[in-house]
């Protein structure tokens, strides 16, 4: 076969993209060379529809050794009793667990994506708002923080089967101990999607979940620094509570019907070939090296929300405890999508984002989100977040000035020579 030129020379000038840019986008980060390796193998050839051990295809003693490692690794990060680490994305994770918990119809109550949640937390235009009847808690307007009252009011009221925490713009830790207080009360199950602060969560910079929460969700490519992919944990397996029995008449374990969920609930074959990119990446996880990693993650953003205030930029809740911010544009005049669009033509990648209470469609927004995840792997210290900001408020401060972009495009490209990325691939 000859060699598709075509789509190699575009995926060298993706890399020379990523090699050239700030990226901010809170949710990417660049994985390790031997992470990107292993996707590239002949794993993605294997058909390995079940688990570990009860396969429905022949050939899986390989992927099978693989496909544990993957699992009793992430077990031991986050000292769990049950992982599943076939779901293709973290949405491909939620769709399952709540496949495993909830029947059609049945209530959830969910972070408003509005106000930093998720699409899968329960949206009308997701899954999760197409077969559940969703119902949704918000911050509050004078802090930015949770508003934990009208999280308790709405689960009294309601009486969801599911409550769902967790979010994607939200700079804040979490009181999982106050959710589950109230889920108890009213027999509610708790899921926590990790997916954004993970990696701070493997590592105790954040409060962790898995103590008050029955299930827990994530991605393994934001701060987990994997490839992309989802998880799904449980800190302890517990008898499902819908009283299904195997042929013998033994009651099936909730993990089972997490199992049964995933395949053949919602997914066929699994991808051994990122499966096993994924037990690379936990193995990287249980080092220090990761340990060091992540811990400037949350110096550096720090550091980042100190010099944004220091120039007047609004960040919701006033700073951050994890990975990113979320900046109020509406004092500098500018709507997120103008500020997304204009930062791109000078390299410096984010997204526009709805803040709280936002008076803009989704697709203009008042607000951008800027996460340090990726800068940080690039070797990007504290005093390097003053740089950036600076690079970021000139364009913001001369939004039309063509001029001025192309320098500091210029000025962007130059600071990035001196953090390389994947030398090796040349
Ligand atoms: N998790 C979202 C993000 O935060 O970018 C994408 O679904």
């Amino acid at each position: 076969m000859q060699k598709d030129t075509v789509i190699f020379d575009l995926i060298d000038k993706e890399l020379e993209r990523q090699r050239h840019g700030i990226e901010l986008i809170a949710s990417e980060n660049f994985t390790s060379l031997q992470v990107m390796e292993a996707m590239g193998t002949s794993l993605t050839n294997k058909y390995a529809e079940g688990y570990p051990g009860k396969r429905y295809y022949g050939g899986c003693e390989i992927v099978d050794q693989i496909e544990q490692l993957a699992i009793d690794r992430v077990k031991q990060i986050f000292n769990c009793a049950y992982a599943n680490v076939q779901p293709h994305s973290g949405a491909q994770a939620n769709a399952a667990l709540m496949m495993a918990v909830l029947k059609a119809g049945d209530k959830i109550l969910g972070l408003d994506l509005s106000m930093g949640g998720h699409l899968t937390h329960g949206s009308p235009v997701n899954f999760s708002g197409k077969l559940y009847k969703a119902f949704f808690y918000g911050v509050k307007k004078d802090t930015g923080l949770i508003d934990y009252e009208m999280l308790e009011e709405k689960a009294r009221t309601e009486k969801p089967v599911l409550i769902i925490c967790g979010a994607s713009a939200y700079s804040r830790d979490i009181d999982y101990a106050r959710i589950r207080k109230v889920a108890d009360e009213i027999n509610a199950f708790v899921l926590c999607d990790m997916a954004h602060p993970a990696g701070l969560i493997a590592k105790g910079l954040l409060s962790s979940p898995f103590e008050h929460c029955h299930f827990v969700t994530s991605t393994t490519h934001k701060t987990l620094r994997g490839p992309r992919g989802g998880i799904i944990l449980m800190k302890t397996d517990f008898e499902n509570p819908f009283g299904l029995k195997d042929p013998k008449g033994n009651v099936r374990m909730m993990s089972h019907l997490i199992d049964m969920a995933v395949f053949p609930g919602t997914q066929g074959g699994p991808l051994e070939h990122v499966i096993a990119a994924k037990a690379i990446a936990f193995g990287e996880i249980l080092t220090d090296e990761f340990t060091s990693y992540i811990n400037q993650v949350q110096l550096n953003a720090q550091a980042m929300a100190k010099a944004f205030v220091a120039k007047d930029y609004h960040i919701i809740s006033g700073g951050t405890d994890n990975h990113l911010m979320l900046i109020d544009l509406r004092n500098k005049n500018i709507t997120g999508k103008k500020a997304q669009e204009t930062l791109d033509k000078a390299h410096i990648t984010l997204n526009k984002n709805a803040v709280p209470f936002d008076d803009k469609s989704p697709f203009v927004t008042s607000g951008i989100r800027v996460g340090v995840p990726a800068i940080t792997t690039r070797g990007m210290k504290e005093a390097d977040m003053q740089t950036v900001v600076d690079l970021i408020d000139r364009i913001l401060t001369n939004i039309d000035d063509e001029k001025n972009i192309a320098t500091v495009k210029e000025d962007v490209k130059s600071f990035m020579n001196q953090f390389p990325l994947y030398p090796e691939l040349k």
